[in-house]
């Protein structure tokens, strides 16, 4: 082959493979990218444990309860009919070396707003969240009360995934992502100074980043 020939043939070679990785990316995964965000359902998994719930849409219920005047207990339904936000956020694992964290764009109802139904009495200073596998991670009451933490039922307009929390999962951005309790089942206020598994473990309670 001449060196011109040679030249042309790997020019060729280096243009048909870029379109081939091109070809593999697909049309949401590229607009992901222009977003800046992490490939739907392709971002990192933690979990304190190997159970990962299983929850039927029909049975889930969100109890929120504690020193509140007005405990409610919430289905999916009544989660969906509450008015809800975006929020585009990075979750982050508190030891991720570079690849433990998403851009990603989370839905739902605001803390805040139950915070307003619920009524906690004023002696409250945390809220401590529990996950169907019986993890736990705790707010002080300043932070539960940020507009932008979110009892979150939908990524990037899509229902969670089942590892990501199915399907709801509280989002704080901002935050340490063991605060982003995955699979939430109960929202309890309490005048207590509660710590959740790792801030427990010495994780600050306190969790921006
Ligand atoms: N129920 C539950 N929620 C949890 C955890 C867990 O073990 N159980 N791990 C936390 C930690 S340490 C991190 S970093 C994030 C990871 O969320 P992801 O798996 O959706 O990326 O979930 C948080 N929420
Ligand atoms: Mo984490």
């Amino acid at each position: 082959m001449k060196l011109t020939n040679r030249r042309n043939f790997l020019k060729l070679l280096l243009i048909s493979s870029s379109l081939l990785v091109l070809g593999r990316l697909s049309i949401s995964e590229m607009q992901h990218a222009q977003n800046g965000l992490t490939p739907f359902g392709s971002w990192y998994v933690v979990q304190y444990s190997q159970i990962v719930p299983d929850i039927l849409l029909n049975n889930y219920v969100l109890t929120v309860d504690g020193d509140v005047e007005n405990p409610v207990q919430l289905t999916y339904q009544n989660l969906l009919n509450m008015p809800s936000i975006e929020v585009k956020d990075t979750i982050q694992c508190v030891s991720d070396p570079y690849f433990l964290r998403a851009n990603v764009v989370w839905k739902g109802v605001p803390l805040s707003n139950i915070i307003e139904i619920v009524k906690p009495k004023p002696s409250v200073i945390k809220v401590v969240g529990y996950g169907a596998d019986g993890y736990t991670a705790d707010l002080p009451i300043e932070k539960a009360n940020d507009p932008n933490v979110l009892v979150t039922y939908m990524a990037d307009g899509k229902p969670l995934p089942q590892v990501h929390g199915y399907p709801v999962r509280l989002s704080v951005p901002g935050w340490w992502g063991y605060t982003y309790i995955k699979w939430l089942v109960r929202l309890h206020f309490t005048s207590k100074n509660i710590l959740g598994y790792w801030e427990s473990l010495g994780y600050p309670d306190y969790a921006k980043k």
